[in-house]
């Protein structure tokens, strides 16, 4: 029985996000020593009925229809946002403005003049320890932060060259439904803010570089889709209403881009190719990163999550890429789960986020990413939409 303080949690959301944050937040302080103890408190959902049923099955300890009611409790330290871009403004400058802390999914929000204003809250609120992350979940994945620490010990020498691929085929089917992630009223964009930003983070954050221009073309397939029910979540695939009114799609389907990093302060800036996508069809969850170092190269690709492709250049010159088998008690975060060779899952890196979210708000000390690092990604988001609107035209990313 833990002696940790309580850290009591209220989230607004629960479909695909609040169920995977709802799982990382009742694993985290059974498999690592946490300095303050997790608490399901409260779950807010517009729909009784829904939220209800959400919290028995997710495990809260009460409901709220309205997201303002956990900003008010006083038994709520910290709220979680798992609902879509447009709401994360509101939400997440409320609570901080109320002293709750804050772990608000990505993107940060839809435009970069909304992200300024939830990093300015931030910052205040950091000043008076109110503390603050946005959820770019897959740097926790342990393939991938072996990856940083191997970039950051200099296996790779200079980096010359960052290949990143988002690639997902759940849209492939022109009969696929409406959902809120092809309304870019919600979403802010599609596949680009979706799952590019995920490939923009994590480029960036291996690589110690950011990106500070763009090249990019933006398509969209299928500009009407089936309006079925509730415009439904992730995955509605098949001819579920092939004969229903039809709705436009407002967003990319996907988005490509070449890009220029600034070097990060050390050396001549690496060259990047970023392809983001929900029509590659046959790839379920393929977020893919290659890194091309003057020394050595990686690559990763989340569909064999376990494992991190390396090649160096000292070894003989046939040895060829060669497979590091990421369940080590030495690599990220593995050491607290199984015995070597038995893997982790997609869900293992909300946890590892709650882990190190909840070891930072313990310590006093910023998480990463803080909202400030989301709103370089948010501003490269922007870059890519702005070049796209103008026939690829390069454009700079805003300092
Ligand atoms: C849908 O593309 C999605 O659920 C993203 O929104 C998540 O961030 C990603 O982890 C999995 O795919």
């Amino acid at each position: 029985m833990t002696t940790a303080k309580p850290l009591r949690v209220g989230m607004v959301g629960y479909a695909f996000m609040g169920a995977a944050h709802s799982h990382a937040w009742r694993t985290a302080p059974r498999f690592f020593d946490l300095p303050l103890d997790p608490q399901l408190t409260a779950l807010a959902g517009r729909n009784d009925d829904g939220v209800r049923a959400a919290a028995r099955k997710l495990g809260w300890g009460s409901v709220e229809t309205d997201w303002r009611r956990l900003v008010e409790r006083d038994d709520i330290d910290l709220i979680d946002i798992c609902t879509p871009g447009n709401t994360h403004t509101e939400i997440a400058i409320a609570a901080l403005e109320a002293g709750k802390h804050v772990l608000c999914e990505k993107p940060l929000a839809n435009s970069v003049e909304e992200a300024e204003r939830m990093t300015e809250a931030a910052q205040a609120a950091a000043q008076r320890g109110v503390l603050s992350m946005c959820g770019f979940s897959y740097r926790r994945t342990p393939a991938l932060a072996l990856a940083k620490r191997m970039v950051d010990e200099g296996r790779l020498g200079d980096i010359r060259h960052v290949r990143a691929q988002y690639l997902q085929d759940w849209l492939s089917d022109e009969n696929a439904p409406m959902t809120w992630r092809l309304d870019k009223s919600k979403s802010g964009s599609g596949s680009l803010g979706d799952i590019g930003a995920h490939s923009i983070d994590a480029a960036q954050w291996v690589t110690g570089q950011n990106i500070v221009g763009v090249s990019a073309l933006l398509e969209t397939f299928v500009h009407e889709r089936p309006l079925v029910g509730d415009l439904v979540g992730l995955g509605g695939h098949g001819n579920v209403g092939v004969d229903a009114p039809r709705g436009t799609v407002t967003v990319d389907d996907a988005a490509i881009f070449s890009a220029k990093f600034d070097g990060g302060g050390t050396s001549t800036g690496a060259v990047g190719v970023f392809e983001a996508t929900r029509f590659a069809l046959g790839r379920k969850n393929a977020m893919r990163l290659e890194v091309n170092g003057t020394t050595a190269s990686l690559a990763f690709d989340f569909e064999d999550m376990n494992s991190l492709s390396f090649y160096e250049a000292a070894e003989s010159p046939d040895a060829g890429f060669r497979r590091i088998f990421v369940t080590e008690p030495e690599h990220p975060y593995v050491g607290n789960w199984w015995p070597t060779g038995h893997g982790l899952g997609y869900e293992h890196g909300f946890t590892h986020q709650v882990v190190d979210l909840v070891a930072a708000i313990g310590a006093g000390e910023q998480p990463s990413p803080s909202f400030s690092e989301a709103l370089q990604v948010q501003k490269v988001l922007a870059a890519v939409e702005a070049s796209a609107a103008e026939d690829s035209r390069w454009q700079k990313v805003q300092p």
